[in-house]
């Protein structure tokens, strides 16, 4: 089943800690300090995809961790960084915050959104020796990768689309124009999810259309299953309106549909619109519209049956998508190599571990959030910890 909408728990791995270690070397009683640096915790990321049409894998599996990074060891062995995680989503997927702020939009393929950044690993010891203090007796430790829920939501990136009344033949449309196969049946609501087909011209351009399923009164309250699909009409350039006008007054049809895409808004009735006046097979007389309204940019009388205007209708369309409309070719060649990143909050305080316990330093937290980073930290009953002048039991 098709899958527009997806939450996720991204949990970015924490970072390995620095080595609290001295050097061992024969006839010499205690080395400098050689405690290594532990690695960087893995981010956990989203790529645009070319391949996928939707976000139906986050069903089975909805949580991601990124690999821990190592601790680091003696001799200045630095740990190893931590694996990172890369979920493959399709192009068109925008992710939203817990608060329902959009953070990003992977509108190109390629474009990547880091949404949990890794830990950073705690510096070994032997970072730690100065002039003045030459045996380091702590090391700190990794902090905690990033966690955070988000909502994935895919929007179809449709050149057009189709809309109209179940049964109007919009799918019927899609498989005379297009190297798509959709369902094509004698009643209302066949079409279930989106379908995308590609149109080619003899030049070699490419048009993707979006076949949706029909909408009718009420749709935008949430009647039938419209609501959840005109979210994927947004970002199509054309809306092409496919009337059955075997059905009665086109003109009726065409102000039910309108009516929707009004109540939706989102700019929806505004959108340029191609009217196509299907099942012209099925009438004795040309039909007409008798409609004066300025979005309709173009009118076409054809026969999916018949292909009778088919091949007027998918020449025309070419013309018709507007071919400024998308971004300009500099700011798409830069938006391929988007990356978000979200801003690294610091922590204003660091842990380090000491060899009997650990040493806080900064602005220390207080109660349940410091112990909270202790027991994370790996501190354990009976450890001493250090908080300023004071030297505190872990309990
Ligand atoms: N006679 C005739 N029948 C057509 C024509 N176009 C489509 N049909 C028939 O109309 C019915 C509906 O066609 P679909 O293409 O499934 O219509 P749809 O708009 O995709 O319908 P939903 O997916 O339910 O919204 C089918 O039985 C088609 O065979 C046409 O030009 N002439
Ligand atoms: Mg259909």
């Amino acid at each position: 089943m098709f899958s527009d909408r997806a939450r996720i728990h991204v949990q970015a791995g924490r970072g390995g800690d620095g080595a609290l270690s001295f050097r061992r070397e024969k006839y010499v009683p205690k080395g400098g300090p050689d405690g290594g640096d532990g690695g960087r915790g893995g981010d956990v990321l989203l790529v645009a995809d070319p391949d996928l049409r939707d976000l139906s894998r986050f069903r089975r599996e909805r949580a991601f961790k990124g690999g821990r990074g190592g601790h680091g060891s003696g001799s200045g062995k630095h740990g190893a960084d931590g694996e990172r995680v890369e979920l493959p989503v399709p192009v068109g997927t925008q992710v939203f915050d817990d608060d329902g702020n959009l953070v990003v939009d992977l509108a190109h393929a390629g474009a990547q959104a880091v949404l949990g950044r890794g830990g950073s690993g705690g510096r070994g010891n032997r970072q730690f020796a100065t002039p003045t203090r030459q045996t380091p007796r702590f090391a700190e430790i990794g902090t905690p990768g990033e966690e955070a829920e988000f909502d994935l939501r895919l929007k179809l990136l449709a050149d057009a689309a189709l809309v109209g009344l179940p049964n109007a033949g919009k799918s019927s449309l899609l498989s005379r124009i297009s190297n798509a196969k959709p369902k094509v049946a004698d009643y209302p609501f066949t079409t279930l999810e989106p379908v995308l087909g590609t149109v080619d011209a003899p030049d070699g351009r490419q048009l993707t259309v979006a076949d949706v399923p029909g909408l009718i009164e009420g749709a935008s309250e949430g009647v039938g299953l419209g609501h959840e699909f005109l979210a994927h009409l947004e970002r199509a350039q054309l809306l092409v309106h496919v009337i059955d006008a075997a059905a009665g007054d086109p003109a009726e049809q065409f102000l039910t549909i309108d009516h929707e895409l009004a109540e939706y808004g989102a700019g929806l009735e505004t959108r340029p619109q191609v009217v196509v006046l299907n099942k012209v097979d099925l009438l004795r007389s040309p039909p007409s519209l008798r409609l004066d309204d300025e979005r309709i940019v173009a009118l076409f009388a054809v026969s999916c049956a018949t292909r009778e205007g088919i091949p007027e209708f998918r020449r025309a369309l070419f013309d018709l998508v507007p071919p400024l409309a998308g971004p300009a070719p500099a700011e798409s060649a830069m938006a391929d190599f988007l990356v978000y990143r979200p801003v690294p909050r610091a922590r204003p305080f660091k842990i380090l571990r000491t060899d009997r316990g650990f040493r806080v330093t900064g602005r220390a937290p207080e109660g349940e959030e410091l112990e909270e980073a202790l027991r994370a930290a790996g501190a354990k009953t009976g450890d001493e910890v250090e908080l300023g002048d004071e030297v505190l039991e872990f309990q």
